[in-house]
């Protein structure tokens, strides 16, 4: 292990860490350990470039978006508590919960509503609040292959927003969007093992 070393003790402020993310602690310890690998060069923090290497963000079309949302407000790099963070949305439900949950505590960061909020503003390119038509079809354009044309997206992209658009106004808001994925099972759909 040489200068690294592997001690739960040397993560920053662990114990918060894991009351806000719901990870145990040998899953923040596999986590940090995955966090070191990926950054090549030591630098106490990821950039985009690091983050790339993570295979399942690289096969998924959502993947550029799902990287943007480790560096918010334009920043350049993610240290180890943001990179947790982040992840913890991707945490399958009750895969570590162990019924201790305090009731007062602060809704999960991997509760369905928590998962919307982050599916949505993978969306939500410009971060308005909406989604308009214009970035409904960016986002599709990224997760259907090259067999759709641009007319078919667009069709698609149009009825999309038509059948989630409840106040009619041409995009989707927040409320919307959670309601048209009322009966989706978001909570397997969002679930990403980075650990494998
Ligand atoms: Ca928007
Ligand atoms: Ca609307």
């Amino acid at each position: 292990m040489g200068s690294r070393g592997s001690h739960a003790a040397r993560i920053p402020d662990a114990d918060g860490l894991r009351r806000e993310t719901g990870f145990s602690q040998a899953s923040l310890l596999r986590l940090y350990h995955r966090f070191q690998a990926l950054d090549r060069n030591e630098k106490g923090y990821l950039s985009r470039m690091d983050l790339q290497q993570i295979g399942a963000l690289a096969v998924n079309p959502l993947g550029d978006r799902i990287i943007e949302s480790f560096f918010p407000d334009g920043r350049m790099r993610v240290d180890f508590p943001g990179f947790v963070r982040v992840l913890a949305h991707f945490r399958p439900a009750d895969d570590e919960d162990d019924g201790s949950r305090d009731p007062k505590a602060p809704e999960p960061l991997n509760s369905r509503m928590n998962k919307l909020r982050f599916a949505f503003q993978l969306y939500d390119l410009d971060g308005d609040g909406k989604i308009s038509r214009l970035e409904m079809l960016q986002v599709l354009r990224l997760m259907v292959g090259v067999q759709v044309t641009e007319e078919q997206l667009e069709s698609i992209a149009d009825r999309t927003v038509q059948e989630a658009d409840e106040d009619g106004d041409g995009a989707v808001s927040f409320l919307e969007f959670a309601k048209s994925l009322e009966k989706m099972n978001i909570e397997q759909k969002m679930s990403i093992r980075i650990l494998k």
